[in-house]
């Protein structure tokens, strides 16, 4: 019997932090004995905001080893860079045609980039989507394992399945399904609990990088914004303790209620001082590795490029076979 497939992607598009762990990349290592895996580090997305040469190559090579580091296994795991397979960009140029105009423009992640100055917006950034359901349906991926944000993207990748497999014939595409955790899906800013934490966020202090030293991590912690009154309680008028409970209980493997009572009657320096210790110890081994896998970077190359023919492998199949009941004239 074979496993159901798993797909995801991350941007190299800035410093990984601990909504981009608890959201998705735990999630990748902790289920990948389960799953037949595709995980990509998505160059083409990240280049829809300008990025400086250096850093975004540098950012490639970091979110494949936070891959790697996190535990995905690359004997078992395909992991590869995007713009290594261009099946990516054809497929995404002809889904093209099977997605509206008003359907993108309803995008919230695109109507929050647009803001005041629609007319402004870079084309990639309004198509992004577009893209990102060719990276998922290339792979017959049966499960998408995301963050919330991403939630309405899944569903547009579903729509634009279906499209094509009305116009093209049922099992064209594999129509994916979301995997979305309930807890950690949506890890809020330290810094303002009403907004999610973000690579792209103004401060550093919104979030908790993968790569904070302890110092830093304690820092911020203590500086992390609270809520009125003193008590620890997981709830919708605590929207900063919740964020902060949800870290906790996700990091120490400890149910939320336990973490509320054994709180109960301290303040929140106490709690904060705690919890710096449970994000300074569970990050600990994970960024020991990381820091082997930078010394290395030969040895990082050598499993994307590995990792990319396999992908591509996959990849070509499914072009194929859209290309062919489209009437394509294919050259072999
Ligand atoms: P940006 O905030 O700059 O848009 P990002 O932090 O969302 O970037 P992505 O590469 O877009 O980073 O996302 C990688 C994965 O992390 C996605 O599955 C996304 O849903 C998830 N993710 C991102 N932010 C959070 C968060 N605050 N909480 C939980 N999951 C998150
Ligand atoms: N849009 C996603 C990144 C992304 C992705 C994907 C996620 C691009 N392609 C395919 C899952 C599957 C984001 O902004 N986090």
């Amino acid at each position: 019997m074979s496993k159901p497939r798993v797909l995801s992607g991350i941007q190299p598009s800035g410093n990984l932090h601990l909504g981009n762990y608890l959201g998705a990349i735990k999630n990748f290592a902790a289920n990948q004995a389960q799953f037949e895996n595709y995980f990509c580090v998505v160059d083409h997305h990240a280049i829809t905001n300008p990025q400086d040469p250096k850093a975004l190559y540098q950012q490639t090579f970091d979110v494949a080893n936070a891959y790697l580091a996190a535990g995905l296994d690359p004997k078992e795991v395909t992991i590869f860079i995007q713009s290594h397979v261009p099946e990516h960009t054809e497929l995404g140029w002809i889904l093209n045609s099977f997605c509206y105009f008003g359907e993108l423009r309803r995008m919230t992640q695109f109507k929050d980039k647009a803001g005041k100055h629609p007319e402004e917006v870079g084309v990639g950034i309004f198509d992004y989507p577009v893209l990102m359901a060719a990276d998922i349906v290339l792979y017959d991926a049966n499960f998408v394992p995301v963050g919330e944000d991403q939630r309405q993207h899944l569903e547009l990748t579903r729509d634009i399945a279906n499209r094509v497999n009305y116009r093209l014939g049922e099992g064209t595409l594999v129509v994916p399904e979301p995997l979305i955790k309930k807890e950690g899906a949506r890890i809020m800013g330290l810094d303002d609990p009403a907004k999610k934490m973000s690579k792209s966020a103004t401060t550093p202090r919104n979030y908790i990088a993968l790569t904070d030293d302890p110092d830093t991590i304690r820092q911020k912690l203590r500086a992390a914004v609270t809520d009125s009154g003193s008590e620890i309680r997981f709830s919708e008028d605590k929207p900063a303790l919740t964020n902060l409970l949800t870290i906790y209980s996700l990091l120490s493997d400890t149910p939320i209620p336990m973490l509320e009572e054994r709180y109960q009657g301290q303040g929140y320096a106490q709690f904060k001082s705690d919890l710096a210790d449970v994000v300074v110890e569970a990050l600990g081994p994970f960024q020991t590795r990381l820091r082997e896998l930078d010394s290395n970077p030969d040895y990082t190359l050598a499993i994307l490029r590995d990792g990319a023919a396999r992908a591509q492998a996959q990849a070509s199949t499914v072009l194929r076979r859209v290309k062919e009941r489209m009437g394509y004239v294919l050259p072999s």
